[in-house]
């Protein structure tokens, strides 16, 4: 997917989080580094009670007169004065001597009504003789039904009697909706056409046709029509958009190939044409992610406009066009009057609508963003919001509110916002329904109300534990960062009281039964979207709830006992790549798994040895240091990484902290995601050592484009270490697979160490029991002098014999042999002892020798 490949190098030059830690040239906050929280904004907003009427968008006015009523149980009679809703009200039982739904629009008969002169404004009034509805336009008095229906479905309906109310309300923004605009699997046809029933209700009147993966909206097949099941589809598209008052806009993307010649122009056209003829009545041309002479801003203006007058024009019943500049994020656009913004500005058509995404590609909706692209462009932009997609973290589910969207925006800065969704359609209903809210009705909108409305709205049966996965499926990691787990406390081993423990398994035990309690959920296509996540948040719920239970049993003291069920509970590789796949709880619920885990190895070796372990945490300045993505570059792994995931800048530093002073004598570290032509690294940098974190000592001069670093030298005290970037014009992400302090090595062991994988084998003696080493054959070394016994700290292998343990003599006589017959295994030396050798299938964490 070459497309895809060009995303996420724009992507790694630089989708930047909007707070990001400071970096410090000179000291700084452990405590911040070792927090729970991370500096993700919170979610605002609080619910509310809605006395029972639950109608989103929130209306602009809504006033309830409980005490009077309208009986509806009966049925109605629907007074449909313009003929053109008989499609829309089959929610209502018809009775001809029923109380009177009388339906009007037009602007004099809104005028009369005290509507507002505006696309989509409307006025709703239940009175105990029956309802009025009245539209500005045709999808005003539509909206006004949609109102109706949410009302006729409200609990203070129950009992089919209405409170009588007078609803007077309005879009803020102009242009609401959703960009079909993500890489990856286009949407099937039936979640389209759910969506578009979905825009429809919640009064979003746009949806842009524009999947990155459809191969005749972009290269190379723009130019050809489409097949004709693809065509007929796209007709019934358009047949669903007008049933649901709904723009269907096709976009075209046809930048990467184009020439800006006679031919293409007419190619274009033809295409137009084609789609016109499938009833597509909204155009959008689409210049994003592209190189070459298709991002020339001259050309693709001076085309804009001649569509504009050749085909817009005069077709006569086609609306302004709309276009997404190259220049789509402050990230990269060029910021002078040269630029293809302004160029955009001065001679770009005024009726054409432009797409910004933000400050970077992924962002909060600012009215700095819009006065910063407004003053280039003249004109109110089109905020593309790149929420909830996730085609550049396919293993994260957006569950989260919608937030970070100003809420004292009009339409004099932005002439609409449309969401760029997940390839997940069902599972994208979430964050839309917020989105419907926000554009319809700015002021008043409200994140969390919003959510908690929503969850219920789209899985009643199971609201709870749609509620739960919901609430714990927000993050990125690595991307646009949203709050997750906000209800929920997690801990430290240290921090642990039973309080914190019993509030957290109460958490998890709700967890645990999410999987189970969501197959009861009606709406089975969202369900199956779900499913992969739903099963490893489950499993991800079992391993924390066992970890709780670790904590009682290391905390009781019995060595043996807990070692048993700690190694019981720890992730296999396979386990690790099941959830890498389908990831949830990376705020807090894996991050209390693994540190927990473990915090309990360290201090079960400190126990046994005296000695804190081996072993490093990931410090630094960028903020996701302190997720659990950093550990990947102390898993001995080099195929795996840590990524930033926003651009380096000046006095960036990606460091370890060993947990105590040390003598470090080498330290190793392999920058990039690979050591030949990786562009995310520090291509100018310094090795430096500190005892504080607050006066660093340079360990060698200063590098220039080294992927592979290697230092070693006269021992330096130092509790902490780093790499630090200096000055250079790179703005990549920065990446490291791997972070090695004191490296274990043969030569510095004091004792001889044999076994076919050397190199892993020395793990079972680097002194860091969350480092281990499968052995599947012998394993044999020396008995270092004064020695009396060896504790060993294993992962029997279930299903194979128990591996043997054979002491030797200097001579090679051998002097006993026995079994391991315990995950921990103490093995008292026979005199005379010189070498052990263990053979079998285990995994060894840590030989301690005594
Ligand atoms: C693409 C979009 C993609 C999104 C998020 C725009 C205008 N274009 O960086 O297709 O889904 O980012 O990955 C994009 O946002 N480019």
């Amino acid at each position: 997917m070459t497309n895809f490949r060009k995303l996420l190098s724009l992507l790694a030059a630089g989708l930047v989080c909007w707070c990001p830690l400071q970096a410090q040239e000179e000291g700084f906050d452990l405590t911040s580094q070792r927090s729970e929280s991370q500096d993700v904004r919170k979610v605002p907003g609080h619910v509310v009670d809605h006395g029972g009427i639950i109608i989103n968008p929130m209306p602009h006015s809504l006033e309830v007169n409980a005490a009077q009523r309208l009986d509806l149980s009966r049925g109605v009679a629907v007074k449909d004065r313009r003929k053109a809703f008989s499609e829309d009200v089959d929610f209502l039982k018809a009775n001809r001597r029923g109380p009177v739904v009388d339906i009007d629009f037009g602007a004099k008969a809104a005028a009369r009504a005290g509507v507002k002169p505006l696309s989509g404004a409307y006025a709703l009034s239940v009175g105990e003789k029956g309802i009025t509805i009245v539209g500005y336009d045709e999808r005003g008095a539509f909206y006004g039904i949609q109102t109706l229906r949410q009302l006729v479905a409200s609990p203070a309906a129950a009992g089919g009697t209405l409170p009588a109310v007078e609803v007077n309300d309005y879009p803020d923004l102009p242009l609401r909706g959703v960009v079909e605009g993500f890489y990856g699997t286009p949407w099937s046809h039936e979640v389209r056409l759910s969506l578009i029933d979905f825009y429809g209700r919640f009064k979003m009147n746009c949806y842009i046709y524009g999947p990155k993966d459809d191969p005749y909206h972009s290269c190379p097949n723009w130019r050809l029509p489409y097949p004709e099941k693809e065509a007929g589809n796209i007709r019934e598209l358009v047949e669903a958009c007008r049933r649901n008052r709904v723009d269907f806009v096709w976009a075209i993307h046809p930048g990467q190939d184009i020439k800006w010649n006679e031919e293409d122009y007419a190619n274009l056209v033809r295409k137009f044409e084609w789609m016109y003829d499938l009833g597509v009545r909204s155009f959008a041309i689409f210049f994003d992610d592209i190189s070459g002479e298709g991002t020339n801003p001259e050309r693709q203006t001076e085309l804009l406009n001649r569509l504009n007058e050749e085909f817009v024009r005069v077709k006569g019943d086609v609306t302004p066009l709309t276009v997404c500049p190259t220049d789509y994020s402050k990230l990269w656009a060029n910021p002078t009057p040269q630029g293809s913004l302004a160029i955009y500005g001065r001679t770009l058509d005024p009726s054409v609508a432009v797409f910004w995404t933000g400050d970077v590609v992924c962002s909060d909706l600012t009215p700095e963003t819009l006065e910063w692209v407004n003053s280039r462009i003249r004109r109110p932009a089109f905020y593309w919001w790149n929420y909830p997609v996730t085609d550049y973290v396919r293993h994260i589910l957006m569950q989260g509110p919608v937030y970070g969207l100003d809420t004292t925006l009009t339409a004099d800065d932005l002439c609409g916002l449309v969401s760029n969704p997940m390839e997940h359609g069902e599972a994208s209903k979430l964050a839309l329904y917020g989105v419907a809210d926000y554009t319809w009705n700015v002021a008043a909108y409200n994140p969390i109300d919003n959510w908690e409305r929503g969850l219920a709205l789209l899985a009643p049966e199971v609201r709870d534990a749609y509620r739960t996965f919901a609430i714990h499926s927000c993050d990125t990691e690595t991307g646009y960062r949203r709050d997750e787990s906000w209800e929920t406390e997690t801990f430290r081993l240290a921090d642990r009281t039973p309080e914190r423990a019993a509030a957290l398994r109460a958490e998890l035990e709700r967890v645990v039964r999410v999987p189970a309690r969501m197959e009861q959920c009606a709406n089975k296509e969202l369900l199956a979207e779900l499913r992969p996540w739903l099963v490893e948040f489950g499993k991800l719920g079992e391993r924390c709830l066992r970890a709780l239970d670790l904590m009682e049993l290391y905390a009781g003291g019995d060595d043996a006992a807990f070692w048993a069920a700690y190694v019981a509970n720890r992730m296999t590789p396979d386990q690790m790549k099941a959830y890498e796949a389908h990831k949830s709880g990376t705020m807090k619920l894996q991050p209390f798994y693994e540190q927990a885990m473990d915090d309990m190895a360290s201090g079960l070796f400190e126990r046994l040895t005296g000695e804190k372990p081996a072993g490093c945490k990931g410090i630094g300045s960028f903020q996701n240091l302190r997720t659990t993505l950093s550990k990947l570059m102390f898993d001995h792994d080099s195929t795996t990484h840590y990524t930033s995931g926003v651009s380096q800048q000046d006095g960036d530093w990606i460091g370890a902290d060993l947990g105590c002073v040390r003598d470090v004598h080498e330290v190793a570290i392999l920058q990039g995601r690979n050591s030949v032509d990786d562009v995310d690294f520090f291509d100018h940098a310094l090795v430096e050592a500190s005892v504080d974190g607050r006066q660093w000592t340079a360990l060698g001069d200063s590098l220039r484009t080294v992927y592979d670093i290697r230092w070693t030298g006269e021992p330096v005290p130092a509790r902490y270490v780093r790499l630090r970037r200096l000055e250079s014009p790179r703005t990549h992400w920065a990446s490291v697979r791997s972070f090695e302090v004191n490296p274990v090595r043969a030569e510095r062991l004091g004792f001889e160490v044999e076994a076919d994988d050397l190199t892993a084998a020395l793990y079972a003696f680097d002194r860091n029991p969350s480092t281990s080493f499968l052995l599947d054959g012998a394993l044999r070394f020396g008995v270092p002098a004064g020695a009396k016994g060896y504790t060993m700290l294993l992962q029997p292998d279930a299903d194979a014999a128990p591996a043997s343990v054979r002491q030797y003599a200097a001579d090679g006589t051998l002097l006993s042999e026995t079994h391991v017959d315990a995950p921990l295994f103490r093995l008292t030396l026979e005199s005379g002892a010189a070498r052990v050798e263990l053979e079998g299938a285990l995994r060894i964490f840590e030989i301690i020798a005594e």
